[in-house]
C-alpha cells in the first residue's frame, strides 16, 4: 500500500516540478508537452512507455498530433504519491526542455 503525499509534501513537490500542476478532478500531476510533429511526440511517448514499464508505473495520457497530455496518479493511494513524483522526474529528463503547449 502506497501512501498519498501530504498536502505540504505535494506543495513542495509542485515547486520543484515547475512544469507540472495538480489536477484536483483526477487527483493527479498534470503536464502538457508540445513537440515538433506527431513522429516526435509518439517517439517520446515510446521512450516514456519503456521507462513506465520498468518502473511499473504508467501514465494516463492523450495525444493529439504533436501534443501530449500526461496525468500521473497512484490508484492504490487514491492520489499523488512518491511513485508519481519519481515518474514525473523521469518524464522531465526524457522530454528535455520542451515548452508547454503553444
Ligand atoms: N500506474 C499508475 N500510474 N498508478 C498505479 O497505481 C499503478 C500503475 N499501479 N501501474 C500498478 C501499475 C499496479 O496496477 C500493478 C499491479 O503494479
Amino acid at each position: 500500500m502506497v501512501s498519498p503525499l501530504t498536502s505540504a509534501e505535494q506543495t513542495e513537490l509542485l515547486s520543484e516540478l515547475h512544469r507540472w500542476t495538480y489536477d484536483p478532478e483526477r487527483r493527479a500531476l498534470f503536464r502538457e508537452l508540445a513537440l515538433r510533429n506527431f513522429s516526435e511526440a509518439f517517439a517520446l511517448m515510446t521512450r516514456i512507455a519503456m521507462e513506465a514499464e520498468k518502473a511499473d508505473h504508467h501514465p494516463e495520457w492523450s495525444n493529439v498530433y504533436n501534443r501530449i497530455s500526461i496525468w500521473l496518479t497512484t490508484h492504490d493511494a487514491g492520489d499523488v504519491s512518491e511513485r508519481d513524483a519519481r515518474m514525473a522526474r523521469i518524464i522531465d529528463a526524457l522530454a528535455g526542455d520542451q515548452p508547454a503547449t503553444v
